[in-house]
């Protein structure tokens, strides 16, 4: 069992990812309002060719936008792997990237993180791939570009995130022993 949470700015599209994958659905009324609304999901994975197997997800996504650093660590205490997305055609969401960044590794140092560029089917995109991968290359972190709307590399994505984790907490493991 592994806990996920999704970080970055408001309406940069983390629920729209979430009800993307739980449901394959986009645009419904489901509207966040206040707290964390939490979603279960049994992932299958692949950790070597030929040895499938099933991670059961849980997945964190903090509504609103809590401006007390406070509550956002507390969320993020214990997970295993965070989502941080930014919005491509807003650049100010890929600037606060590094503070959602650096909050996360303060909380979970041992953690895993994926980063997100979102909204990719739209034509007025203005943060161009390069972004993406020069933070990518910079904090040796996983970078992929998502459609909520259009389904793009979401399913990709988490699964990413869900081996990733695994991964990681098995080489923490090793080392422990
Ligand atoms: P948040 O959870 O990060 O705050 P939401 O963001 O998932 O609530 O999404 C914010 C808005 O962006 C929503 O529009 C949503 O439909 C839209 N959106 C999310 N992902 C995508 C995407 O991949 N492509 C496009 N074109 N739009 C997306 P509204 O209009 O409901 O505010
Ligand atoms: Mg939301």
């Amino acid at each position: 069992m592994l806990k996920m949470v999704a970080l970055g700015d408001g309406a940069v599209g983390k629920t729209s990812c979430i009800m993307r994958y739980t449901q394959n659905s986009f645009g419904e009324s489901y509207k966040a309002t206040i707290g964390t609304n939490i979603a279960v999901k049994d992932v299958e994975i692949e950790l070597r060719p030929g040895e499938p197997s099933v991670a059961q997800v849980v997945l964190w996504d903090l509504a609103g936008q809590p401006t007390y650093k406070d509550l956002r660590s507390r969320y993020m205490v214990g997970a295993s792997v965070a989502f941080l997305v930014y919005d491509v055609t807003r650049p100010p969401t890929f600037l606060n990237v590094a503070s959602w960044y650096d909050n996360f590794v303060s909380v979970s140092p041992e953690a895993v993180l994926i980063l997100v560029a979102n909204k990719v089917d739209r034509d007025d995109r203005i943060v161009p791939p390069e972004a993406g991968e020069m933070v990518s290359r910079w904090r040796n972190i996983e970078y992929i570009e998502t459609s909520a709307k259009t389904g793009e590399n979401i399913e990709q994505m988490f699964t990413k995130c869900v081996e990733t984790a695994i991964r990681n907490e098995e080489a923490r493991l090793g080392r422990e022993l």
